[in-house]
């Protein structure tokens, strides 16, 4: 009647399908495999946590590239978890745990009761990417440690040198 799809092209799909999504499952995607190691839910090792975080640090990152972050929450009280950590100078702070030959995250650190929480070069860290601001040395950031039963602990970690460990001035 009228010629209103004059010109109207029709496209064929049938190229288009056979271009397949070669779907990336995210290179290095490492997914949590440790759980809390085998906690029977006996004896809760009584009484509320105490923690304090000491000798955290931050080694200077290439270039504003990926950093990790080491400390120690000491715990003068009953056991706890670290649960999750997050930093406003940075998009992502996850938990690792390194193995012999490569590193996984997972989702929780155990904080044994009367004991300590480390994480120090060659095994448990925190993995930090996305720097809002490349860090500098001298910089103090902002890290907040959750920990399932005492909160929030926010934390100032200094960025030093490449070569710095806890315990040399
Ligand atoms: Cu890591």
């Amino acid at each position: 009647m009228n010629s209103a799809t004059t010109g109207a092209r029709r496209f064929r799909r049938s190229a288009l399908l056979g271009a397949v999504v070669a779907t990336a499952l995210g290179g290095g995607a490492i997914l949590a495999a440790c759980g809390s190691g085998g906690q029977g839910g006996g004896a809760d090792a009584g009484g509320p946590a105490r923690l304090s975080v000491a000798d955290s640090y931050i080694p200077l990152p290439p270039a504003g590239g990926m950093g990790a972050g080491y400390l120690t929450v000491r715990n003068d009280g009953g056991a706890d978890e670290l649960v999750k950590v997050t930093s406003p100078a940075a998009e992502s702070v996850t938990m690792h745990r390194s193995t012999a030959s490569t590193m996984e995250q997972v989702t929780s650190l155990d904080v044994p009761a009367h004991g300590a929480l480390q994480l120090a070069r060659g095994g448990t860290h925190l993995m930090i990417m996305g720097w809002q601001k490349a860090p500098a040395l001298g910089d103090e950031l902002e890290f907040d440690l959750t920990f399932a039963k005492s909160g929030t602990i926010s934390v100032k970690v200094p960025v030093k040198e490449l070569t710095y460990r806890p315990g040399q001035s």
